[in-house]
């Protein structure tokens, strides 16, 4: 490369996408590749308005701030972010997936900053563990827990896209701190639009990535998960719900948030 010319831009494929009524597609998707995105499941409007919000969020005591904010469980702070937890096509996957009585477990505001350095290759939760090669052909491990990344600003290589590996969900184990790739596959950055929506289940090798732009990346995490996982609502045993934020929900968003119709251990 003669001096003084930018290096090439590297080539990245585009993840396949499904039509966010398309529940069969997606959740093959979340069987064969372990992710699902989704694009143009917010208006741009929705966009504008949800990063208003998380710019007048204020930290709470369990909440952090600095390259990255990380303001977790808004639904409990406005009943504007209730809209987010029974998003048609998002929650119609979850409820396909984790099951009819699903519910949220969290949901979770970000902004990157330009100093944001994305956490590395990992799963959020691994549901059983197999022996190398990993998932035996013809078995299907269920989805227990799942999330829903709502990206809030487009995301161009630069930007911090979140990674994936297509399929590593069937690894059967964590990735270790050496690895950087499964199955000689590299993790492929999410490349899409603000409004679209990744869902991905908990055993998926992911990570985060550098911002290196000048811009903040704004993202909305829902975290679903079937009825018998538990929910994190820091402070946990001093969680009260905001009887505002309960007036509001519809009876989906309830059930969402936990009340759910008696069954075994209630
Ligand atoms: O910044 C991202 O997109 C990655 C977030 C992530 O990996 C996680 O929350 O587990």
């Amino acid at each position: 490369m003669p001096a003084g010319e930018p290096a090439p831009r590297p080539h990245y494929d585009r993840l396949p996408t499904y039509h966010p009524a398309d529940v069969d597609g997606t959740a093959a998707a979340l069987d064969e590749d372990g992710f699902a995105l989704i694009p143009e499941v917010l208006t741009l409007d929705e966009v504008a308005a949800c990063r208003a919000r998380i710019d007048a969020l204020r930290p709470l005591p369990w909440d952090f701030t600095g390259p990255t904010d990380h303001y977790k469980n808004v639904f409990n702070r406005d009943p504007f972010w209730l809209p987010y937890l029974d998003r048609p096509g998002v929650v119609d996957l979850a409820e396909a997936v984790l099951g009819e009585n699903c519910h949220v477990i969290g949901q979770t505001a970000w902004r990157s900053h330009p100093d944001h350095r994305g956490v590395g290759l990992h799963l959020d939760y691994l549901p059983m563990t197999w022996p190398e090669p990993g998932v035996p052909d013809g078995v299907r491990v269920p989805v227990f827990l799942a999330t829903a990344h709502v990206y809030l600003s487009p995301q161009p290589a630069e930007l911090c896209p979140t990674h994936v590996i297509p399929g590593s969900h069937r690894a059967g184990r964590r990735p270790a701190r050496w690895e950087t790739h499964w199955r000689g596959r590299a993790p492929q950055p999410v490349l899409c639009g603000a409004g679209d929506v990744l869902f991905f289940r908990s055993d998926l090798w992911h990570s985060g990535s550098d911002n290196r732009t000048d811009q903040t990346r704004y993202l909305l995490q829902v975290h679903y998960g079937r009825r018998e996982m538990a929910q994190h609502f820091a402070p946990f045993l001093a969680w009260r719900f905001d009887p505002a934020v309960l007036a509001a929900c519809n009876p989906r968003q309830l059930r969402l948030l936990g009340d759910h119709p008696q069954g075994a251990y209630d």
